[in-house]
């Protein structure tokens, strides 16, 4: 399947040279580094995720596997009140978690240095919808650098902890998904000391109750000020003269190579801090230019500022609102602004991909689940956001619901509690993998249990965050720096949230008919209850490959029910239409396993009927068993 991300070896991190070809997320770490940030804290999400991977290869910042995005805010916080400079790294949609603490950081601004990086899937590659993380700049009022390549994704970085500690504020790096997988080369610049200052006590500062937070309002008013003026004059936003004056352009992030590439002679404003922007900079600007075009990824943010203060702008209106603004996407419409017939003249002939939908892994521990699920009747199942919402997708057509994470068990217990008649019958299930579940949906078990709902957890311990690349986690064991460190222990755990003990079951999920019949049982309890899948992910060194199997030619009767199983290692060779005795037609499919891909799971032998799936090689049947967890 496609993976969110990748588990970087400690090893792979720490590149000594000064001048490296790395990507942005790398550059971002080693910034952090050279900026003698003290402690770092993340919860996994692409683009981001690799950044606290690289970052844990510098044994001198400490740095953290947060279980949340406001958690993981909130101790980078804590660094900057005790006076050291702190990075806090997630991708767009981790800002709505952490944004109950970041609006009131705000006021209180930075002690140390306070970086809070959000990478933008500009795009939806990987992601449950397309946030633009400039919003929140303008929402909190705080200064946001835009990063266009690797090498100001380092230089940017390094100057955001000067400006916090400048102007006592919290920046915003705003990447984006090329940028932030995107190699370049990258020059470090000399690291800085950094002096813990220690923290201070100033509860009329730290303390944010009504009276001293009306306080601090007045001094955010005179920063948004003085940060303004720092705008216009800061020399990250930059005027490049061009010799075609018809059109200029004001842009940002990677969007800027775009326009460079499309348009390489047109004038062009890039703002790298910008927000607030640099207005009057921009006011002068378009004086020089014929028709002035804002070209910004995702909303029309800017654009609708400099209409605003009068200033004459094209934007959304002329080029997209969703996805990259790549060279083929803005060059038409500003030659169609123009009056100018042309297609985008590509350099580089266009490559024609092959689709490959996401899947899940081969022998992934879900798909047994999922094969059940498919398979119960009557249920209402709400889904939640990791591998595991693939269930969603062919051939389980599993889930009714997927929102945000942790939502499958509060989504559950509305249904539950919102069912009208014809629905009184029917069962409520809610499927959530364990860092999920660890990350926002304890509380919807806690809600569950405390009001009295009728749900079904299913809970999908594979002990990795397995959608971001397998990541550790509370349920791991093993943290960031891959040391020993407390399990959760989800039995207790959800006894502790008020789920009977009896309600609780733990399955393997590779014993599809236990795990099916259990399934059955507890949907028809009027009560809470979970059931606690427990094999690890495959893509983890828990995981432990047995022999593979293959299909005997001369028995597979082109049934196709191994395919329902969704496991990729199962493909078909051959289809062909028969004509059943009682006149209809049957499609059958006969089918091949790929023998090196495949870990021997033994999954795909459950439904098959006349038990042509064999061993590859010439082993004995106990060898066979399911895959167990070797630690
Ligand atoms: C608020 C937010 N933060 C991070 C992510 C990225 N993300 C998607 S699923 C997931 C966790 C998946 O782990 P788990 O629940 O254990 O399920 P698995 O993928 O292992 O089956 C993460 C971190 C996200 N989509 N939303």
């Amino acid at each position: 399947m496609r993976r969110e991300g990748s588990k970087l070896s400690i090893a792979e991190s720490v590149l000594p040279e000064t001048r490296q070809f790395i990507s942005g997320n790398m550059a971002v770490a080693q910034a952090a580094r050279d900026a003698n940030v003290k402690v770092a804290a993340a919860y996994p999400g692409t683009p981001s995720t690799e950044i606290l991977e690289y970052v844990a290869g510098f044994p001198e910042i400490y740095s953290e596997w947060s279980i949340n995005e406001k958690v993981s805010l909130e101790v980078a916080i804590g660094a900057s009140m005790a006076g050291s400079r702190a990075l806090c790294a997630m991708k767009h949609v981790g800002m709505n978690v952490a944004s109950d603490a970041f609006m009131t950081q705000t006021l209180i601004g930075a002690v140390g240095g306070l970086v809070i990086v959000v990478a933008d899937d500009v795009g939806l590659s990987s992601s449950q919808n397309e946030q633009d993380s400039r919003y929140w700049g303008r929402f909190a009022h705080l200064p946001v650098l835009e990063p266009s390549d690797a090498q100001e994704a380092y230089d940017f970085t390094r100057a955001a902890f000067a400006l916090s500690e400048q102007y006592e504020v919290p920046v915003i790096v705003r990447l984006t998904t090329r940028i932030c997988h995107v190699k370049g080369v990258v020059v470090n610049k000399e690291a800085e000391s950094h002096e813990t200052r220690g923290f201070v006590k100033d509860p009329s500062r730290l303390v944010m109750v009504p009276g001293n937070a009306k306080g601090r309002i007045p001094k955010m008013m005179a920063r948004d000020l003085a940060l303004k003026a720092c705008s216009e004059e800061n020399d990250l936003n930059i005027i490049e003269s061009g010799t075609d004056t018809e059109v200029g352009f004001i842009t940002s992030g990677a969007a800027y190579f775009h326009v460079k590439e499309a348009f390489p002679d047109a004038p062009v404003l890039k703002l790298g801090f910008s927000h607030p922007a640099p207005i009057e900079k921009i006011r002068a600007f378009s004086q020089t230019v014929e028709k002035l075009v804002v070209i910004e990824e995702v909303e029309p943010l800017l654009e609708t500022e400099l209409r605003a203060a009068n200033i004459e702008v094209y934007g959304k209106d002329i080029v997209p609102k969703i996805g990259e603004l790549s060279p083929p996407v803005i060059q038409p419409a500003i030659n169609n602004l123009l009056g100018k017939a042309g297609e985008y003249n590509n350099i580089i002939p266009a490559q024609n991909i092959f689709p490959r939908p996401p899947t899940m892994c081969v022998a992934c521990p879900h798909l047994g689940i999922y094969y059940c699920l498919s398979h119960i009747k009557n249920t209402i199942i709400a889904g939640d956001i990791g591998c595991y919402t693939l269930g969603a997708g062919h051939p389980w057509n599993a889930l009714d619901t997927c929102i945000s994470m942790g939502a499958s068990l509060s989504v559950a217990q509305g249904i539950d509690k919102g069912r009208g008649e014809s629905d009184q019958n029917k069962n409520v299930l809610a499927v959530i993998g364990d860092s999920t579940f660890l990350h926002m949906g304890m509380q919807g078990l806690l809600d569950i249990t405390y009001n009295k709902g009728n749900v079904t957890i299913l809970l999908l311990d594979n002990r990795a965050v397995g959608m971001t690349g397998g990541q550790n986690a509370p349920s791991s064991g093993i943290n960031l720096q891959g040391q020993e460190t407390s399990q959760v222990d989800f039995r207790k755990l959800c006894e502790a949230l008020g789920v009977k003990p009896e309600r609780i079951r733990e399955v393997n999920p590779y014993e599809m008919p236990t795990l099916f019949k259990a399934l059955r049982e507890e949907v028809k309890i009027k009560e809470p209850s979970v059931i606690i899948t427990n094999q690890p992910c495959v893509l983890t060194e828990r995981y432990s490959k047995l022999p593979p199997l293959k299909v005997d030619d001369d028995k597979c009767t082109g049934c196709g029910n191994c395919l329902d199983v969704g496991c990729p290692a199962i493909t078909v060779t051959r289809r062909e239409t028969v004509i059943k005795p009682n006149g209809k037609e049957k499609e059958l499919a006969f089918v091949q396993i790929d023998t090196a891909a495949c870990t021997g799971c033994d999954l795909c032998t459950k439904p098959c009927a006349p038990d042509a799936i064999i061993p590859a090689r010439n082993i004995s049947c106990d060898q066979l068993t399911n895959a167990v967890e070797v630690k």
